[in-house]
């Protein structure tokens, strides 16, 4: 065996084809679907990111179908590239079949139906055959629309000087507070699983100053909610020498436009077949926590915590932002001082509210963030009000205690912005292989 170094190349696709009208190529893939006319065939080839259409006829090829030519077996197909128009006129290619070479036969037919158009099934058994649906295009779609989220956020961030870093995600305390961390046995040691890059993020800003990560975090969800998942992919970033957080918004409004623009330029296939409404960003508007409430409990009428918003009150605020000013997003800033974690910098003007914000898309939170408190003696204040030891928060201290820039960021939950970009009603269908209450397989 001879290692050269040249890389496999990677597949043609069939937005290629036109560069090879009248030749001879070869594409690899599974049968997805056949279909039998009466004197020719449709062979349906799906392959890395789409279906390829392939006819068979005796009349182009000396080749017969053989027997294992099956659904799901993995093929390679060689035939002639043809030009031809779709219903509304547009240019497509097809191959006619010269050869169809059997790679794998699968050892049996698949438990659920995957080459219709939508999976027939509930959400979990699409969830308990994943490893089977998820080659459905539409499901197979979610997730490259995922990574094109993920692209995106990384992408802008690293022209804006960012850093991408990882942090560990067995810790020796909970970043953010709250009953929903999960503990371990640790060779006798109780320590917890990450709840968010927190801490380590912030320690990273006298380093290098802007940082993010995109990495699954945990939180021990103990009820079975349509918008929590117990491990999610948090895309958090954490920036330093901020004037304000006004900077971290401003930051995230660029992420999510150049993530949009992305989405309808590179992942067009994705975003017609789900028929995703991607939403335009000029500017997001904001408002601050206490008129959101009020206007809240004027116009919904009824006795809620003051302190927090219900699911149904940020369904609303989502309306109100659109019609107000036409947009998807609303940032809700100034939450009150209790209801936000230890680290987070109380507002010198008013310290009962804090320097923080919430992102809504379409009346529910994908975002929060907001500035942190950088000076020591502020921060150890702040534990020992909560009741922390701040002796147990030693490493993370150091950040504040040998000097941190005012700085600030934010954690976006990857799953909850596909849920609501792709208008699914269940988190779950915006995670592969979902952990909850109920469920750590597949
Ligand atoms: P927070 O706890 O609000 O903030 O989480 C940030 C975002 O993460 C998502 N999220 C979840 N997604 C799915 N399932 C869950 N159980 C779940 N919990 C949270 C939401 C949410 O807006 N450290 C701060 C962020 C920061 O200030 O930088 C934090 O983690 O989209």
């Amino acid at each position: 065996m001879q290692i050269t170094g040249e890389p496999k190349q990677r597949e043609l696709t069939s937005g290629e084809f036109g560069a090879y009208v009248d030749q001879e190529i070869t594409i690899h893939g599974a049968i997805h679907s056949i279909r039998m006319m009466s004197d020719f065939a449709f062979v349906i080839i799906r392959t890395a990111r789409e279906t390829v259409q392939c006819v068979y006829a005796e009349s182009f090829s000396d080749y017969r179908l053989a027997q294992n030519v099956v659904e799901n077996a993995s093929v390679k197909v060689t035939g002639l590239v043809v030009a031809g128009a779709d219903k509304e006129g547009n240019v497509r290619y097809e191959l006619q079949i010269h050869n169809i070479e059997v790679l794998s036969v699968p050892a049996e037919l698949p438990p659920v139906v995957i080459n219709k158009k939508q999976m027939q099934c509930d959400l979990n058994t699409k969830i308990d055959y994943r490893a089977v649906t998820l080659r459905n295009p539409k499901e197979r779609a979610i997730f490259k629309i995922q990574e094109g989220i993920q692209r995106g956020f990384r992408e802008y961030l690293t022209k804006q000087g960012f850093t991408e870093v990882h942090t560990p995600k067995i810790n020796f305390a909970g970043a953010e507070g709250g009953t929903n961390v999960f503990s371990l046995d640790y060779f006798g040691k109780k320590v917890f699983l990450a709840q968010s890059p927190q801490l380590y993020k912030q320690m990273l800003v006298p380093v290098y100053e802007r940082v993010f990560e995109i990495a699954p975090v945990f939180r021990a969800e103990h009820h079975d909610t349509s918008r929590h998942l117990n491990e999610y992919i948090s895309m958090d970033f954490e920036m330093g020498f901020i004037d304000s957080f006004a900077d971290i918004m401003n930051m995230e409004t660029g992420v999510l436009k150049y993530i949009m623009e992305l989405l309808k330029t590179e992942y067009r296939e994705e975003v017609d077949l789900l028929k995703a409404e991607i939403p335009e960003i000029t500017t997001i508007p904001c408002i601050k926590f206490a008129d959101a409430k009020e206007m809240c409990v004027r116009k919904l009428k009824h006795i809620t915590d003051m302190k927090d918003f219900e699911p149904e009150e940020e369904a609303f605020l989502g309306k109100w932002a659109k019609q107000q000013y036409n947009s998807d997003f609303l940032f809700v800033t100034h939450y009150k001082s209790i209801k936000r974690p230890f680290y987070t910098m109380d507002d010198p003007e008013n310290p009962e509210e804090t320097l923080s914000f919430d992102l809504l898309f379409r009346g529910i939170e994908i975002t929060s963030g907001g500035q942190r408190i950088h000076d020591y003696q502020m921060q150890v204040e702040k534990m020992r009000k909560l009741g922390m030891d701040p002796d147990q928060f030693e490493t993370y201290l150091m950040l504040h205690k040998y000097g941190a820039p005012p700085h600030g960021g934010l954690g976006l939950g990857l799953e909850r912005l596909t849920m609501h970009l792709l208008g699914f009603k269940n988190v779950r269908e915006a995670s592969m292989f979902p952990r909850d209450i109920n469920r750590v397989t597949p």
